[in-house]
């Protein structure tokens, strides 16, 4: 079976020719089908959108949940869901809506969790750190920092037990590689060979730490996974398909027995660790504002427009249109959810 992108059979018609989504490109040195970069944009601005949407909103304080928004983050969800295919299983952290989101995760369904209603992900009883989304392959989500390291690893260990081809993939921060869990965790799988993809996004800082009151000078967390004999590849987490083919040799590694990979996305949050105000706003120095603008320089979106540009599979105006199209529909799904109805009281126990 294909990964995610090669398994799926209907194209939008707005979204560009069957001769243009067939053209074959070549990028970073590999060929690759127009359709993959077209899908890989497409889900970036889904993505995208849909945090800004919730950071637009979040202020009426209806979504009463903590939310952690990813934006900035988009190429490292959408670049790896893309490599995996929808029986894998996929764990995500906090900061989590958008692998959720990547995985084809609904946005009407995220929409009514944050907003604690009936119809939401979690049933509205889990908030934006709590999502799942089973028939998409997004087992869960958990604020517990390192908890689906260790999870998605029992999951690869489960895999190689029932003699299945599943890979098991997790979403963590930086911060997850100063726990022990996930060295007992690589350790395991690299001695078991087993199925599953440690996912780094490392935005360099840890609510407001920065890496250097947090790791010894000269730390490159791709050696301490090498240290385990697990294969590590440090890419630029900003542009996507670096992200995916990266992600695709680590799933083809997992699949054909040959045991666990890391990769470290180097990626940068726009946000404020928890809520939707841009830090230098809300008067926070912790980072400095040329160090804002040079990765708000790097947007993942942007630079993935500018190679559907160069590439002629695309122009601005498209691009924009696409933008629009997905925005509408975003902000319908919201509208919507939020005059979903509440879950009974009376279920409050049930699913425990
Ligand atoms: C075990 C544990 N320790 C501490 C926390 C509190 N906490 C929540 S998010 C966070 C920062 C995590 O940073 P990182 O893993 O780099 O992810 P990012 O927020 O940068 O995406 C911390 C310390 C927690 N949730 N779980
Ligand atoms: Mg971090």
């Amino acid at each position: 079976m294909s990964n995610r992108l090669e398994q799926k059979t209907e194209m939008p018609e707005s979204w560009g020719t069957r001769d243009l989504r067939e053209r074959r490109v070549t990028v970073h040195g590999q060929a690759l089908a127009a359709s993959v970069l077209l899908d890989l944009h497409r889900s970036m601005q889904r993505i995208r959108h849909t945090e800004e949407t919730i950071a637009r909103l979040y202020p009426q304080q209806e979504m009463r949940t903590p939310t952690h928004l990813g934006t900035g983050q988009e190429a490292v969800a959408a670049g790896v869901a893309a490599a995996v295919r929808r029986d894998d299983a996929l764990y995500s952290h906090h900061r989590c809506h958008n692998h959720y989101l990547a995985c084809g995760g609904s946005v009407y369904r995220l929409a009514a969790e944050l907003y604690g209603r009936v119809d939401g992900a979690a049933r509205g009883r889990g908030g934006s750190v709590h999502l799942t989304d089973r028939d998409n392959g997004f087992i869960v989500s958990s604020a517990i920092l390192g908890q689906t390291v260790a999870v998605a690893t029992g999951s690869a260990l489960a895999f190689r037990m029932d003699g299945v081809d599943r890979v098991a993939v997790t979403f963590f921060g930086e911060a997850t590689c100063e726990e022990g869990v996930i060295y007992e965790s690589m350790n395991f799988a690299a001695i078991n060979r087993l199925p599953v993809i440690y996912v780094c996004e490392n935005n360099l800082y840890s609510t407001e730490s920065p890496l250097s009151v947090r790791q010894p000078p000269g730390t490159e967390l791709c050696a301490r996974a090498e240290s385990f004999s697990v294969p590590a590849e440090k890419v630029d987490g900003n542009d996507v398909a670096a992200v995916y083919l990266a992600a695709r040799r680590a799933v083809d590694r997992a699949r054909s027995g040959a045991g666990p990979s890391f990769i470290e996305c180097m990626t940068y949050r726009w946000r404020e660790h928890v809520g939707p105000q841009f830090d230098h706003d809300a008067g926070r120095t912790y980072r400095t504002k040329e160090e804002f603008d040079l990765w708000v320089e790097r947007c993942p979106l942007k630079q993935s427009a500018a190679r559907l540009i160069s590439l002629g599979l695309a122009d601005e105006r498209e691009i924009s249109a696409w933008a629009a199209e997905i925005e509408k529909e975003v902000v319908a799904d919201f509208e919507r959810a939020r005059r979903a109805p509440w879950p009974e009281a009376g279920d409050l126990f049930d699913y425990l």
